[in-house]
């Protein structure tokens, strides 16, 4: 498509499907006129891919995930249709700021963090390689909160994004469930019926997700509630007007936010809903696409791959169940054997806090059916695998985990360091009953948003430097690992990321009044604000070096940025406690003159898809520092060896995975294996020790006791001194002094430019097996038993 092309498009969209003058339209209108001529171009090719899967019956993939967080839509779209210059030009030539019209799009942040953006990297990896797939999820009225600083401490907004107009969804009015609640099961003949005592409607919206160079889409199905009655005419008429309204209300509160807060009973109530809401629809919609193809339902697990992201939709099992069971009129057993040789569970999270329970009595009361069917699914485990002792309800509630790996073919951790640890302890009594069941699929990340289209510098390089290719083949960064003994390579390599540093300081300047040196190290740690992510012991080596800067002033320092990017759950106070810290040093130390240049703390509020876009590409150093055996995998770490920032962290999750690539000369390690993490928590007092220890960090926590850092409060940060003194379990302390050493030998490289900029370069040219890419070729040949389609010339529709 040319940019006349393009152009013409755009304005044809602008009067025509907007009724807007281009002498009175505004930078929306125009992003909007933009996005529909983009989003015509991708049409035909969803259409082709779905008429290919038809045709070939092929097996499909079905990804249920009560998150994607998959940010700004145009960029992508643009980047994967290879019109990226003809976009330019055509803006250019309309007198358009282009970075103004697709900055204007809202972030969709349907989601928390790493989960909800894996869904949506696994989502486009699963077009670019004609995979016949469907993400089903939740189309959230408000996406994640938007966060706010009010005097250093997290402020919480509903966010808004379908506020604004949204380019890229269809409304299927015509598919929709009546998804039921409550209610009562009859048992006639031998035959259980479920009468609910109330429904709510899902309806679908469809985005199609383009793969790269357009070959192949596939489509995110989203669910909205709504009421099956819209309006209580008669209540209405006798002027109770909000009465009249409520079964409205009611039903679109399911679909209202991301995420609710499940600290009172309303909230946990409300979450369920979503889940059974979500899993059902969906459940609903695979089985009428599967019965329109397909006489034979037993035959389902050879044409239906599902995956469970997560426990959220496991309840999509019993539901599964119950409609082969009670409704196809299938036996029981049989009925579960093809349920779980259709489910596949993967596990993102060991914490126990984070394993999902349900209370039985909240179970029973507003899905009575599915937990009669649960402890059925739970007998037929106890018999067909002599694991008496071991039962998914336990003291009352049911582990959605157990229920998950008992319906699934395979379950899978997302990294092998913390798939071996599921081994080990939360399934170790269901591996040992199915030793085959567990894999492991490391993650990855999709390469085109994530160095493609958010780093054009370093994709420019590397592509002058081994050709194009690696778009979607990423191990041919391999390729780049000889020139990074060349040194004009490595001065390229440099200026890119300069370049993108001198961007980004513009950007804090602008957004937050800080001013920051683009040649000092820009030290990144963006991330769930979490205890176990450890934001805090950053912090508090932040305090550490502020105060030996200004204990001697004279010493030439290696001036460092610390920048932070986070939210914190609204109802985690602890969190909100670190939160607090990082700003409250960001306030004391950016306007210390003592300190100039030489250290600031930069934490931009209201993280998300598109400020991590932003950072990383100008990134030297990518915090990965959580506790040893609590970051189940990690994907920001990934993305910053990627655009080559080195890692300073710990042997967890995907870290080791990534040293063993980019080698360990190239990743500053430090702490505690998750195997010691274990037996130190064993030790008395093991704080108090490594305090005394280590002067640096006693020093550092004087000075939260004294506030220092919260002048008139002087207790603001006692509560967080005290879990470091008393209840560290995350392990702060213990493993302070090796961090703040390590960060000393980061120094010390930092300052030899050439090696620093040569490390850079190798953990790009070596991060390509973090593809998600390779993780979804994996899922399908190990866990989905698909293969890609091959798309022929009339199917493929590449822009020119
Ligand atoms: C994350 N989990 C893991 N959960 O923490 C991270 O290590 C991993 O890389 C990533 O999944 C992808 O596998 C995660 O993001 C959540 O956001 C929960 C969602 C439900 C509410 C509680 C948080």
């Amino acid at each position: 498509m040319t940019r006349d092309e393009l152009k013409a498009e755009m304005l044809r969209h602008l009067q025509y499907s907007f009724g807007k003058d281009p002498a009175h339209a505004q930078v929306r209108d125009w992003r909007m006129a933009l996005s529909m001529a983009v989003r015509d171009r991708i049409v035909e090719p969803w259409f082709a891919a779905t008429r290919a899967t038809y045709s070939g019956q092929h097996k499909r993939v079905y990804y249920l995930s009560l998150e994607f967080l998959i940010g700004r839509l145009l960029e992508d779209a643009i980047v994967n249709l290879g019109l990226g210059q003809a976009a330019r030009e055509a803006c250019a030539a309309l007198d358009l700021d282009f970075e103004a019209v697709m900055t204007d799009e809202p972030d969709a942040a349907l989601g928390n963090g790493g989960l909800g953006r894996l869904a949506a990297c696994f989502l486009d990896s699963l077009s670019t390689l004609s995979i016949p797939a469907h993400g089903y999820g939740i189309r959230y009225e408000h996406g994640l909160f938007k966060q706010s600083f009010h005097e250093g401490r997290q402020v919480e907004q509903a966010e808004d994004w379908l506020n604004q107009p949204h380019a890229w969804e269809f409304e299927r009015a015509e598919s929709s469930y009546e998804i039921g609640f409550w209610g009562e099961v009859e048992e006639k003949d031998g035959r259980a019926i479920w009468h609910p005592g109330d429904a709510v409607l899902a309806r679908a919206y469809d985005t199609p997700v383009i793969g790269w160079q357009g070959r192949w889409a596939n489509t995110l199905r989203l669910w909205g509630a709504k009421p099956t009655k819209l309006f209580d005419l008669a209540r209405f008429n006798t002027g109770d007007f909000t009465a009249a309204a409520q079964p409205e209300e009611a039903a679109r509160t399911i679909s209202r936010v991301l995420y609710p807060d499940d600290t009172t009973d309303a909230g946990r109530e409300l979450r369920l809903k979503q889940e059974y809401f979500f899993a059902a629809a969906s459940i609903r919609d695979i089985l009428r696409r599967y019965t329109s193809e397909y006489d034979d339902i037993r035959r389902l697990p050879h044409k239906v791959a599902i995956q469970l992201n997560d426990t959220h939709p496991a309840i999509a099992g019993p539901e599964l169940v119950r409609i082969l069971h009670d409704e196809h009129g299938l036996a029981f057993d049989e009925a579960v054997q093809i349920a779980s040789a259709t489910l596949n569970y993967t596990n993102h999270t060991l914490l126990p806090e984070a394993l999902e329970r349900w209370s039985e009595g909240l179970m029973r009361h507003l899905l009575p059916r599915h937990m009669r069917l649960i402890e059925q699914i739970d007998d037929w485990h106890a018999r067909t695998t002599k694991g008496r002792t071991l039962s998914a309800i336990d003291q009352g509630s049911v582990k959605m985990g157990e229920l998950s790996f008992m319906l699934a073919n395979r379950v899978n951790g997302v990294s092998a360091l913390h798939t071996g640890l599921m081994k080990k302890t939360v399934f170790a009594e269901l591996d040992r009953l199915h030793p085959d069941r567990i894999v492991n699929q490391t993650n990855g990340v999709t390469p085109r948003r994530w160095l493609l289209a958010c780093n054009p510098g370093l994709s420019g390089l590397v592509t002058e430097t081994i050709g194009t290719g690696w778009e979607d083949d990423l191990e041919r960064l391999g390729q780049l690992d000889p020139h990074v003994s060349d040194a004009g390579f490595r001065a390229r390599f440099a200026a890119v990321k300069r370049a993108n540093k001198a961007h980004l300081s513009d950007w804090i300047g602008r957004e937050m009044g800080i001013s920051v040196d683009p040649d000092a190290m820009f030290d990144v740690q963006i991330k769930r604000i979490h205890e176990y992510k450890r934001q805090l012991m950053n912090v508090l080596d932040v305090i550490a070096t502020w105060h030996a800067m200004r204990g001697e002033p004279g010493l030439d320092w290696v001036p460092r940025v610390k920048i932070f990017g986070g939210k914190a759950a609204p109802g985690y106070q602890t969190a909100k406690e670190i939160i607090r810290l990082i700003n409250d040093v960001a306030t004391v130390v950016n306007s210390d003159p003592a300190i100039g240049d030489r250290l600031k703390v930069v934490y931009p509020p209201n993280y998300n898809v598109s400020m991590a876009e932003r950072l990383i590409p100008a990134a030297d150093l990518s915090e990965q520092i959580s506790t040893a055996g609590k970051e189940a995998s990690g994907t920001g770490n990934m993305k910053f060896a990627l655009n080559g920032a080195p890692t300073i962290g710990t042997l967890d999750g995907a870290n080791v995975e990534i040293r063993e690539r980019v080698g360990a000369g190239n990743f500053f390690l430090f702490g505690l294996t998750a195997e010691e993490a274990m037996a130190r928590r064993e030790v008395p007092d093991h704080a108090g020790r490594a305090i005394a220890a280590s002067p640096e960090l006693a020093q550092a926590i004087a000075h939260l006791e004294r506030g220092t850092f919260s002048p008139g409060e002087p207790d603001r940060y006692r509560h967080l001194a005290q879990i470091l003194r008393h209840h560290d379990y995350f392990l702060v302390c213990s493993d302070f002094a090796a961090y703040h050493a390590k960060q000393r030998a980061v120094d010390a490289v930092f300052r030899d430019r050439d090696a620093w900029v040569a490390m850079a370069a190798r953990n790009t040219a070596r991060s390509g097996w973090f593809s998600s890419d390779r993780t979804i070729r994996s899922y399908a040949a190990e866990i989905w038993d698909v293969t890609p389609v091959e798309v022929g010339p009339g199917a493929c529709v590449l822009a020119s």
